[in-house]
């Protein structure tokens, strides 16, 4: 480490004495970790455990998110994306629209697709089925990162197949993995708030452990800043902690700031960079048995998720490209950084840049074909003549 820790709230001590020696924290030591205002210090232990599993490595990967559809019978009060069949906005992209993105997604040099949508009242399992089967076929060397937890229930609930058998059609139409999305945080109280209608934090859990049996590792999220308590929040990190105990087939957890405009809570004040950097740092404190903790610069924009590369994250998430949940609901971060863009962050953070692949295989970009830059959207937060758009 290249400084020492300074420590002002005298209440994180014994917590830093536990980190520094490797023991695990429970949930009292995680609220403190969340009621200290000595953000440097809980930063300064989160940053100490990252240095001593990732050293100086960041990691990010080139993807594209395919969003299939934004119908969605759910309306949940947290989400901006979601839209009624006939409404304004609402889309449903054809099975070959889907593949045409897919083939962008590939001249643009993406080892992943990232992909969720609406959970449409008309449309059959089979569109999904259809759609993994047609973008396997036409390019087997992307891993397909798809369908949430919640969406895995939907499914399950529309074809009637168990949970298991829904997992297993799609992993043999060709999921590779499944995304971290729909955890939100799993305290009834909040459900019942936030997302009424989606799969209850038991249930999401649930479909994760069959999701790891069935041999599809997956990512987790908890989504924070709008109604959850403190305590709230650690006992969803500590349900996530206890099923990676069980399955170890949780491959990175990302921390997701909840952005208001557009929703049902709207009048919800923004989280703050504050909460942003404490909520990473403790994510890193008390998930020991996770390897990979994100910050997703989409929704914390890329500044602060640079410094979230100091306060416990080793991985920046991808160039993304087409975002649309967050920008939906307010995000003014760009829809997509380039290659460059990601390693540039990464150097001036003081660390050091690797692409992944979606299982944190490095990739050898000189065995691939040249990258062809996405198209670029308004609302950079990156100035232009900082930017090289090509193959490093
Ligand atoms: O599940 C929805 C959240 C999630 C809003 O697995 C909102 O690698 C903030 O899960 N404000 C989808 N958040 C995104 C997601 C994700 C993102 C990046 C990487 C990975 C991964 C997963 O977005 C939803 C929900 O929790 N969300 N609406 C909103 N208004």
């Amino acid at each position: 480490m290249s400084s020492e820790l300074q420590i002002t709230d005298a209440r994180l001590r014994p917590i830093a004495d536990k980190v520094l020696a490797g023991e695990r924290l429970d949930a009292g030591e995680g609220l403190r970790l969340f009621e200290s205002n000595d953000l440097l210090a809980v930063g300064w232990l989160a940053n100490h455990v990252r240095e001593k599993r990732h050293g100086d490595i960041c990691y990010y990967n080139v993807n594209r998110h395919i969003n299939p559809t934004n119908v969605c019978g759910a309306h949940c009060k947290l989400c901006a994306f979601g839209r009624d069949a006939n409404s304004p906005g609402a889309y449903t992209f054809t099975l070959d629209e889907i593949w045409a993105r897919a083939a962008e997604g590939v001249a643009e040099g993406a080892t992943e697709f990232h992909i969720v949508g609406g959970l449409h009242p008309d449309l059959p399992f089979s569109y999904y089925l259809d759609l993994i089967r047609g973008i396997k076929q036409r390019h087997p060397q992307v891993h397909l990162k798809a369908f949430t937890m919640v969406e895995v229930g939907f499914y399950s609930r529309i074809s009637k197949l168990s949970i298991r058998d829904t997992l297993l059609a799609m992993k043999e139409a060709g999921v590779d993995s499944l995304p971290g999305g729909g955890a939100e945080i799993f305290a009834p109280r909040v459900r019942k708030i936030i997302c009424d209608h989606k799969v209850s934090g038991q249930m999401w859990l649930k479909i994760a452990r069959t999701a790891h049996q069935v041999g599809l590792r997956s990512n987790a999220t908890m989504l924070y800043g709008h109604i959850e308590t403190h305590e709230e929040r650690v006992s969803h990190l500590l349900d996530l902690r206890e099923l990676q105990d069980e399955t170890h087939s949780f491959v990175t957890f990302i921390p997701l700031q909840f952005h208001p405009d557009n929703t049902g809570l709207s009048h919800v004040p923004k989280p703050t960079a504050f909460d942003d950097l404490k909520t990473i740092a403790v994510s890193r404190l008390l998930l020991d048995n996770f390897d990979h903790i994100k910050a997703y610069w989409i929704m914390l924009t890329p500044r602060v998720a640079q410094v979230a590369l100091r306060f416990g994250a080793n991985d920046l998430d991808g160039t993304v490209v087409e975002e649309k949940i967050y920008h939906d609901a307010g995000a003014s971060t760009p829809q997509g950084l380039t290659h460059a863009d990601l390693e540039r962050l990464i150097r001036a953070a003081g660390r050091v840049p690797v692409e992944r692949d979606t299982l944190y295989r490095k990739v050898d970009r000189s065995q691939l074909p040249p990258i062809r830059a996405p198209k670029r959207t308004a609302g950079d937060l990156i100035p232009e003549s900082s930017l090289t758009a090509r193959a490093q």
